[in-house]
């Protein structure tokens, strides 16, 4: 360990294979009985039985809380009792475990100790019981009050020479009256120092939607897939990640259309799909929902839309304009003609060659999409985790507004959301810029002036702290750590910090990594009773579609001094305030409704949010939706340009995504397989084509070591097992969070500051075992 470090922490866990992993030609299908079986399995096993059939039964309905893992929305009639998936009942379960830690557990494990177990291992000792501190020169956490932990952090915030001192993370699974409470703390102390996992996941969608279209959100409704001509699936592993899609997918192949994926992976699901949520769905073989299946090397989607413009262009020309929708690009569009005068630039040959996909295979799509103009264009890190993040987004809009795919039903963008409420706390006012509109509403309605210097992002945040200009770092919810890029890196960043405060519902390297003083407080989850004051609360999220619902738990709070979030935000502001402020902390602490109150306001389109969220909840306005271009120049969507990503890969480089599996949220490991990918037991895999492992010399299943080399400085990641895998020669793909460490903090999308997760050149070694 470096000597940089205050404490010997490993930032990794063991780097020894298991004994047991098994790796099987990957599955044809996703969902199916396997997947209702893994769900109660591990449910039941998490909460036991009743708990377990109970919870279910709950989430995702009119009168229950809503999922915490994903964002997909639900359908407007939820069926009673089904509506969750596999990784949904994961996400309750790991939530409700009946397994929790408190002040002993931490008084038996140093946390050297507990450094030296697997990420997998961490989260699997349960919820978090009871505030914690780890002082300055102590290897151990010890129980503390919690009126000693808000008075400490209030006493450090005291100590700071600026208000930008301080950094305020906020993980995507807050609900909005949380979040919007955290960044009105945040304003009231005086920073925008609001980073947020965004910054890491959609914010690319943020950017590329604002310039082209007004708006840094989606513009389909569910609904809109059911009738969709056409759902193009682009760089989205939705059969792990947002499951119930499939669902909708189903649908709208039944009602005859047609699903186009993009992916270097085939991956389960797309491919081959059985309804676990239907009897019929559990026997067979399943529906392969691709209709076309276009394999495109790691970030060559430009290239690829490109040779479909292009190619449907040329088409266009022939058929006199009858492929584009050429009255709406006159009506709302700006731009068109510099785009075809670029399009003619690019030569056919070299576009197919970049993307890799076969001929056939584009002209099958080119067909397919010049008879059709309901089209839906889905995504999610695929596009957004590349310097060119932002212009994949631009390029596939690019395509729907040629199309006149806009504003209209069963047609539009559909960036599919990480954290069940990313998007919500976005709403609500968890952005670092500086939103001019709520800082006038926030000084009429709260009586006090927001900061108007822009805050620091996510990457800008690891700079700062690295650079000693930071003295606290307070986290709602996350793991920044193993989160962020360049473990080590974002590591000696944090260890910089006076004073680290986890507000937290299980353990995670971010509590074992920390500042030289740092605080756990343990928070209630999402399917946890809330009372505040004698009366049950509430809590409201948006999902991926801009809509907000009621969510409220049911479950008996974990045993032990668990607070609200709001709660505890309220608690540290009036520690630090002192009842000397003009917001009403411990009122807004002691009643959500009052929150919402204050939301309807405050964030723009929330309105009577008390009673419209209840129900099936309502949408936030969408300007999209209502083809209304005019806060964009010139009343007008924007079609754009944008240039072929550049990599210049070395002699012996190779491209690595750095991707999920089937048994992970995020950073939280829920178990070691990944069974669509027929991996088992093992999550230290590199995913690599048979043709390049047989020019590397290597072998299945041979250790290897990585190294990424960015601005002459080497990064390692070390021990895993090499896997042949149906993946376009010359990329790689292994698991998030492992391969962090190869990832460069100072590498990141131009405009979005989203790092290059799917797109690290490195090099393989073979390892000695
Ligand atoms: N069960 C479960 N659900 C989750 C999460 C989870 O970890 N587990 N995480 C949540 C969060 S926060 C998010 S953001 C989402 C993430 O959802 P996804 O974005 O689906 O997650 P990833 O595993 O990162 O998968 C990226 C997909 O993009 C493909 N891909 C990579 N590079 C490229 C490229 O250059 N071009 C194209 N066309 N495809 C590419 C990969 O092969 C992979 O299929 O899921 C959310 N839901
Ligand atoms: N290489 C690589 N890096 C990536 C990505 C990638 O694809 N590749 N994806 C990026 C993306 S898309 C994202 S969104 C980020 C995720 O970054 P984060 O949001 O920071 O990470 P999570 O793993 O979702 O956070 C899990 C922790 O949140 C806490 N938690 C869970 N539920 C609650 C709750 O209800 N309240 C509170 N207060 N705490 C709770 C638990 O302690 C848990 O350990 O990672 C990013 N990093
Ligand atoms: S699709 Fe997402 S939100 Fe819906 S039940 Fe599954 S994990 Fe939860
Ligand atoms: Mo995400």
């Amino acid at each position: 360990m470096s000597s940089k470090f205050r404490r010997n922490i490993s930032l990794t866990g063991p780097l020894s294979f298991s004994k047991k992993g098994e790796f099987k030609e990957p599955l044809g299908y996703a969902g199916g009985s396997p997947s209702v079986q893994h769900a109660l399995q591990h449910t039941f096993k998490e909460m036991g039985v009743s708990k377990g059939l109970k919870g279910l039964l709950k989430m995702n309905q009119k009168n229950g809380f809503d999922c915490p893992s994903c964002a997909w929305p639900d359908p407007e009639k939820p069926k009673a009792g089904v509506e969750y998936c596999e990784n949904g009942a994961k996400a309750l379960a790991d939530e409700v475990t009946h397994q929790s830690i408190g002040a002993d557990f931490f008084q038996k494990y140093s946390v050297e100790e507990l450094s030296l177990l697997s990420d997998f291992e961490l989260n699997k000792h349960g919820r978090l019981t009871e505030p914690l501190i780890l002082r300055p020169n102590s290897l151990h956490y010890e129980p503390i009050s919690w009126e000693g932990a808000y008075q400490l952090i209030a006493d450090e915030f005291g100590k700071m020479d600026s208000p930008d001192e301080a950094i305020f993370y906020t993980s995507g699974r807050s609900s909005n009256e949380a979040a919007f409470l955290y960044g009105m703390f945040a304003r009231a102390l005086g920073t925008n120092n609001m980073p947020d996992c965004s910054n890491m996941c959609h914010e690319s969608s943020g950017v590329a939607l604002s310039e082209t279209l007004g708006i840094g959100k989606g513009s389909v409704k569910l609904e809109d897939f059911y009738h969709a001509e056409v759902v193009i699936v682009a760089g989205q592993n939705p059969g792990t990640n947002h499951p119930r899609m499939l669902s909708a997918l189903e649908i709208c192949r039944k009602n005859g259309g047609k699903i186009i994926s993009i992916n270097p992976l085939k991956e389960a699901g797309l491919v081959n799909f059985k309804n676990p949520q239907k009897i019929k769905g559990w026997l067979g073989n399943g529906v392969a929902l691709a209709d076309i299946h276009l394999q495109v090397n790691i970030n060559q989607d430009i290239p690829l839309v490109k040779l479909l413009l292009k190619k449907l262009l040329h088409l266009d020309l022939e058929n006199q304009g009858q492929i584009f929708d050429h009255a709406f690009i006159e009506k709302y569009t700006e731009g068109y003609d510099k785009l075809v005068a670029d399009l003619e630039k690019f030569e056919e040959a070299h576009l197919l060659e970049q993307c890799g996909v076969d001929q056939q295979l584009i002209d099958s799509t080119v067909e397919l999409l010049s008879k059709k103009t309901k089209i839906i264009v889905c995504w999610a890190m695929g596009l957004t985790q590349h310097k060119n993040g932002v212009e994949n987004i631009r390029e596939f809009v690019n395509l729907l507004l040629l199309k006149g795919a806009i504003g209209k039903p069963n047609a539009g963008t559909c960036p599919v959301r990480g954290h069940s409420n990313v998007q919500g706390d976005r709403s609500v006012g968890i952005h670092h810029y500086v939103n001019p509109t709520l800082n006038e509403r926030i000084e009429k309605h709260f009586g006090f002036k927001a900061p108007t210097k822009v805050g620091y992002d996510t990457v800008e945040t690891i700079q700062a702290m690295h650079e000693e200009k930071t003295k606290v770092f307070v986290c709602l919810g996350g793991n920044f750590l193993m989160a962020a890029s360049d473990t080590r890196y974002t590591a000696e960043a944090i260890q910089n910090c006076e004073l680290t405060v986890q507000i937290s519902t299980k353990l995670n390297r971010s509590h074992l990594v920390t500042g030289k003083t740092a605080l756990i407080l343990p928070t209630l989850g999402r399917s946890e009773k809330d009372e505040q004051n004698g009366k049950e609360q509430f809590i409201t999220t948006e999902n991926s579609m801009g809509k907000v619902r009621w969510s409220k738990g049911l479950f008996e709070p974990t045993r032990g001094s668990i607070k609200s979030e709001p709660k505890i935000i309220a608690e540290i502001a009036n520690a630090y305030f002192k009842g000397l402020h003009s917001v009403p902390w411990s009122r807004l602490g002691n009643d959500y409704a009052l929150i919402r109150e204050y939301i309807d306001k405050i964030a723009k389109g929330f309105d009577d949010t008390e009673n419209k969220s209840k129900g099936s909840g309502y949408y936030l306005p969408n300007n999209v939706r209502e083809l209304d271009f005019s806060n964009l120049p010139n009343g007008r969507a924007q079609l754009t340009i944008n240039q072929l990503p550049k990599h210049d890969l070395g002699a012996n480089e190779l491209m690595l995504m750095t991707v999920r599996s089937h048994d992970q949220f995020n950073t939280t490991i829920y178990g070691m397989d990944d069974r669509y990918r027929g991996v088992y037991n093992e999550r230290r895999v590199l995913f690599m084509n048979e043709s390049d492992m047989k020019s590397k010399g290597l072998q299945k299943h041979d250790a290897v070591h990585l190294t990424s080399q960015y601005d002459g400085k080497e990064r390692k990641a070390t021990y895993f097992k090499v896997i042949p895998y149906d993946i376009p020669k010359g990329n790689l793909a292994a698991y998030y969070p492992e391969t962090n460490l190869l990832v460069p903090h100072n590498h990141f999308a131009d405009r979005s500051q989203t790092p290059i997760s799917k797109s690290i050149k490195v090099t393989i070694e073979k390892a000695v075992v």
